[in-house]
C-alpha cells in the first residue's frame, strides 16, 4: 500500500528525530549520569545535607567540572561507592585540620581548605572555670607572736596570736 508523499516525509522526520535522540543519549557524558548516583549515595549516607550549602556538585568538584577537588579525588580513589564514603570519613582531604566527616557534619566543604568548621573550644576552658583558686604563700597575712606578759614563752607555744 502506497502512502502519500507528505505522509512519508512526516514519518521520515519522526524517524530522524528518534534516531537523533537515541544518539544523543548514547553519547551523553557518562560523568553526568554517574554524578546523579554519586549524589544519591552521598545524600543517602548524609541525609542532613539535603538542601544545605554542601548539597551541590562543589562537594566533590572544582568550579571546572568534571575536575575534582581533594575530597572528590579521595572518593574516586577509594572506589567511588558507598564504602568509599565511609573509608574517607576520617581523612582530612583538604588538609584544613578537620576530618571529612566533621566537615560534612558542620556543612563545610571537605575539599576546600578555606572552608571549615569554626575552631573547636579548647579542652582546658571548662576546667579553668571550675578550678579551685590557689592561695599563694605571699598572699597570706603575716603572723607575729606577741608575749602578753614578761613571762618567757614555751618553745612551742603560739598563743595568743595577734594579726597585724
Ligand atoms: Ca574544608
Amino acid at each position: 500500500m502506497r502512502q502519500p508523499a507528505g505522509r512519508q516525509v512526516q514519518v521520515a522526520l519522526i524517524l530522524v528525530a528518534l534516531v537523533s535522540v537515541a544518539i544523543g543519549l548514547a553519547y551523553l557524558p557518562k560523568a553526568t549520569v554517574a554524578e546523579d548516583s554519586d549524589m544519591n549515595r552521598i545524600t543517602t549516607r548524609y541525609p542532613a545535607i539535603i538542601g544545605s550549602r554542601i548539597d551541590s556538585c562543589d562537594l566533590c568538584h572544582t568550579s571546572n567540572i568534571p575536575d575534582r577537588n581533594a575530597y572528590g579525588r579521595a572518593y574516586k580513589s577509594h572506589g567511588r561507592n558507598t564504602a568509599a564514603l565511609a573509608a574517607i570519613e576520617a581523612l582530612d582531604s583538604d588538609g584544613d585540620g578537620f576530618s571529612n566527616l566533621a566537615e560534612i557534619r558542620a556543612f563545610t566543604f571537605p575539599g576546600d581548605k578555606n572552608d571549615h568548621p569554626a575552631q573547636e573550644p579548647t579542652a582546658t576552658a571548662p576546667a579553668t572555670a571550675t578550678a579551685q583558686p590557689t592561695v599563694r604563700p605571699s598572699s597570706m597575712p603575716t603572723l607575729t607572736l606577741v608575749p602578753t606578759v614578761g613571762l618567757p614563752l614555751p618553745s612551742r607555744a603560739w598563743l595568743p596570736i595577734v594579726l597585724k
